[in-house]
């Protein structure tokens, strides 16, 4: 299960104890990249987003989520390909308990008001990015613009990788510091980090900010996502959920 990926929530059941070394951790990447560069050099052709991906597909351990994405981030993906995306060919649905589905296109997106937060990106593995810029459409703007059901309590984020989901409570979707970000970083979001629209759950770890989103489902209850299956908290409230709290919040 979860070949592919790595150290992400990881053993669920058994989680690492507090202060585990990172520096075991990242020998043994190293030691696993340098076998997997022999099939997966990096090329003009594809890149290091298709080397990322490539790695990653080829990783039985997952360790590639160590690699670094740049400016202290991880690379994180489930799958072992995903598609490109871009202002031609990307949507995003909004289905589910609402009076009125949408299809937005990335135009669609960029045209409606845009809120910008900064602050500290945390993984739940204990890596973290302080004071990281997001902007995008608040969720709750979404939705209100589908006309959310009385009967509905929750909602399911689905990605384009075929894989990643993502769940809040309809109380959560609604807050006004989630979003659906396009840019990161005050650039627009790149492939690896998701782009071109990406979740972003500012108030909790950052596997709930599902990268590469297509679908946002008003569902009456709440379907734990990718990572929730594997026994992580759907309320990921950094510093107060079953990740690690002992890591920095502020
Ligand atoms: N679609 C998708 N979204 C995802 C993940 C993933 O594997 N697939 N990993 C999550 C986790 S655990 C983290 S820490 C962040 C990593 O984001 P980054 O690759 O931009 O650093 O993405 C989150 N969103
Ligand atoms: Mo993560």
């Amino acid at each position: 299960m979860n070949s592919g990926h790595s150290g992400e929530p990881g053993e669920p059941t058994a989680p690492a104890p507090r202060g585990t070394p990172v520096g075991r951790r990242v020998l043994l990447g190293t030691i696993g990249l340098g076998a997997l560069g022999v099939f997966a050099a990096p090329t003009l052709q594809n890149g290091l987003e298709g080397f990322l991906g490539a790695v990653a597909g080829k990783d039985p351990t997952g360790l590639t989520g160590l690699l670094p994405n740049g400016g202290g981030f991880r690379y994180y993906s489930v799958a072992s390909s995903v598609p490109h995306k871009n202002a031609t060919n990307y949507r995003l649905t909004v289905d589910g308990l609402v009076d009125r589905p949408k299809t937005y296109t990335l135009d669609d997106l960029r045209a409606l008001p845009q809120t910008r937060l900064v602050k500290d990106v945390q993984c739940v593995t204990g890596w973290r990015v302080p004071g990281t810029p997001f902007e995008g459409v608040r969720l709750s703007r979404l939705l209100d613009a589908a006309g959310v059901r009385s009967s509905a309590a929750a909602v399911r984020f689905t990605c384009f990788d075929g894989t990643y989901t993502e769940s809040l409570t309809l109380d959560q979707a609604r807050r006004s510091d989630i979003l659906v970000a396009l840019r990161m970083q005050d650039k627009d979001i790149g492939h690896d980090h998701g782009g071109p629209v990406r979740l972003y759950v500012a108030p909790m770890y950052f596997y709930k900010s599902a990268k590469w989103l297509s679908g946002i489902t008003v569902t009456d209850k709440v379907e734990p996502g990718y990572w929730e299956h594997l026994g992580y908290d759907v309320d990921a409230w950094v510093g107060h959920s079953n990740g690690r709290s002992d890591v920095p919040t502020s």
